[in-house]
């Protein structure tokens, strides 16, 4: 695996302990980050993640001092959470380098100016999962939900877990994924004619019709096949997963962002 381009965007790992595998594909790949100028993580990079606090007891240390080496190396790490782990907080960035961004957040890369989610909140269809998610985002639930011990914690989040999974086998493949008007008000909200989001792990490029303007958005694969990055470079947008690239390119003369398939 050969890393092109300055900037990558990884998200929906979902690393825990109890899946060694997809830990050591997650150490395996930041090493090949090194020399990586920028590295966004667009949230669920964990499993879980029930407070700073915990990173040892959940057997993810590991996790952090990769994170860290790499901040080391000189790569930018900027991290948003996802709906798993948007317990991650300033002690955990503190630890790792990483930044953190709230979402939905404007970037300039590559020279591009791209809208970042995580992409949970733009599954509008999913009425169950906004209203969880809007008690969780709640400070003095969250607060609340810190001051418990790790072991009630570790109970709460199983529980929720296992709700969640259960949950799952109700809902329709449409409900679970991103509704169109969330989308297009997303996009006409920012400045940006593309938007790159995860957790649908529904990888692909899809151009998205605007009132002004043509737009496109490129979703992120999970890691249950190896890893899924975008990597962004002046030119070209490589959306890497499960071997296959899609790319989205410009010419130096027209700045218009094309569509490309490879195998
Ligand atoms: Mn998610």
């Amino acid at each position: 695996m050969d890393i092109t381009g300055p900037v990558v965007l990884i998200s929906d790992l979902h690393l825990t302990a109890e899946d060694p595998t997809g830990l050591e594909c997650f150490y395996a790949f930041a090493q090949q980050l090194q020399g990586v100028e920028q590295l966004y993580i667009l949230g669920d990079l964990f499993e879980y993640w029930i407070g700073d606090d915990s990173a040892e007891a959940l057997g993810l240390t590991g996790v952090c001092v990769a994170l860290k080496r790499l901040h080391e190396s000189g790569t930018k790490i900027t991290l948003m959470t996802g709906n798993r782990d948007f317990l991650l907080g300033q002690d955990f960035c503190r630890s790792t380098g990483c930044q953190l961004l709230q979402e939905p957040a404007e970037a300039e890369i590559s020279g591009h100016l791209i809208l970042l989610q995580h992409g949970d909140k733009l599954c509008t269809d999913d009425i169950n999962h906004q209203r969880h998610r809007a008690i969780v985002d709640q400070p003095s639930w969250r607060k609340n939900f810190l001051n418990r011990t790790f072991s009630q914690r570790q109970s709460l989040a199983q529980a929720g877990r296992s709700q969640s999974e259960a949950g799952k086998r109700y809902k329709s493949a449409d409900i679970m994924d991103v509704n169109d008007a969330a989308v297009e008000s997303s996009l006409l909200n920012s400045r940006c004619s593309l938007l790159i989001h995860g957790h649908t792990h529904r990888p692909g490029i899809h151009a998205v019709t605007l009132k002004n303007r043509t737009a496109w958005r490129i979703v992120l694969g999970d890691w249950s096949a190896g890893p899924s990055y975008v990597s962004a470079a002046s030119q070209r947008i490589d959306l890497h997963f499960k071997e296959q690239v899609l790319s989205l390119s410009q010419s130096e003369e027209d700045p218009t962002l094309r569509l490309h398939h490879e195998s």
